[in-house]
């Protein structure tokens, strides 16, 4: 028997289609209990968010999201706007007993996250944040070799993030579209931005971070608002490199920037261990490669004439995720990073066993990143708890 979970949007901007696109898609790919039903979408645009209603086939819109909350025909919120409203919404909707799908990252600080943790954990709500990188089945294989202990004991994890379309000057900072470059909405730079994708993911593969050490820079110093056409300070980190060290004895590196000409959306990270390493980009997203030393046909710990680097195609129907989508060999891509974390988060729902990353798991995220930024400020090395 499939229950119908209505869903009201908040956003209507790159995430607000990446959600739609999943919401839509979901239930034609894996065998859920739960259904999303596309009940509402939000935004203060009126015109936006009709084109954008129609245009995803959401049944209905609203422009005052306090309104969306209190629809009693709405089960679950999606929160898909700029990271400043976060804080708000996620309180008001765990208030009304909605569920909350949050985008990342979770809040603007520590102390909004703890409180929205606390607010969700209160109600009882079924909640997530959109880490939507953890459902690369590629990702999701590097986590399954590391706790089947493949690799044995971890000594570095190495990540960076890096992206270009920030250097020129010119590039205008807030408004609609630019707001990741505005501190006072996006809460931070790289760090919050893309760091904390590359956090989540170390946290969820090699455990909590317990020191950080961090260096951050602002190359270009002034840039013109997109809605005023004023020139004014930029307040974010355009990159930021941090040395961390992990719970597990493990030491970790970490380096972002949207100045690294030529980079898109690299997103790589390795992890040694003792007995072997895993290493992913994302700009190769069908690929997991793996080294193990042993082996490959006695499992003998050797180094012998087959050792090295394997490249596995995740594209089987052994891989995470992979057989609910085409034939083996058929490769999959951005978008459905996000059905499969919402295939996760319904699948939570009908098992009780809730979806990671939850909020709590997120709040952990979040204080990575506020102690990054601690640390470049301050010079020093900042433990966390
Ligand atoms: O969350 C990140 C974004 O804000 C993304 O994963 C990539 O970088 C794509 O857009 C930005």
């Amino acid at each position: 028997m499939t229950k119908p979970l209505n869903i009201g949007l908040i956003g209507y901007g790159f995430m607000g289609r990446t959600h739609s696109n999943a919401y839509r898609q979901v239930s034609k790919f894996f065998d859920l209990e739960y259904q999303p039903v596309l009940k509402a979408c939000c935004a203060r645009n009126e015109e936006k968010i009709k084109e954008f209603a129609e245009n995803w086939g959401w049944e209905s819109y609203e422009t005052d999201w306090r309104k969306l909350i209190a629809r009693d025909d709405i089960d679950a919120i999606d929160i898909g706007s700029p990271n400043n409203t976060h804080y708000e919404m996620a309180l008001a909707a765990a208030e009304a007993g909605k569920m909350i799908l949050c985008e990342k990252p979770l809040a603007m600080d520590v102390a909004q996250a703890e409180a929205m943790t606390a607010a969700v954990e209160k109600a009882g709500v079924a909640n997530m944040v959109w880490y939507n990188y953890r459902r690369v089945p590629a990702i999701t294989l590097a986590h399954q070799l590391v706790k089947e202990g493949r690799i044995g004991r971890p000594f570095h994890y190495r990540a960076t993030y890096l992206q270009d379309w920030t250097i020129a000057e010119d590039v205008p900072q807030g408004g609609a579209t630019l707001w990741r470059l505005d501190a006072a909405v996006a809460g931070s730079g790289v760090t919050g931005d893309l760091l904390a994708h590359s956090i989540d993911t170390a946290i969820w593969l090699n455990g909590p971070i317990t020191s950080v050490s961090a260096a951050t820079e602002t190359f270009v110093k002034e840039r013109m608002h997109q809605d005023t056409g004023e020139m004014q300070p930029v307040s974010i980190d355009d990159a930021c490199m941090f040395l961390a060290r992990f719970e597990n004895g493990s030491m970790g590196t970490f380096e972002s920037s949207r100045y690294a000409r030529g980079r898109k959306n690299y997103n790589t990270f390795e992890m040694n261990g003792e007995d072997g390493s895993v290493f992913f980009d994302l700009e190769d997203p069908q690929i997991l490669q793996f080294f193990e030393y042993a082996n490959p046909t006695t499992g003998k710990k050797v180094e012998d004439h087959l050792t090295g680097w394997r490249r596995i195609h995740v594209t089987n129907f052994e891989h995470p995720y992979m057989d609910r989508w085409w034939v083996p060999g058929c490769t999959i891509g951005y978008e459905h990073t996000f059905t499969n974390a919402l295939s996760d988060f319904l699948k939570g729902l009908e098992t009780g066993e809730p979806a990671q990353p939850t909020f709590r798991d997120a709040l952990q995220t979040q204080k990575v990143c506020d102690a990054v930024l601690e640390s470049a400020r301050e010079r020093i090395w900042i433990d966390i708890n």
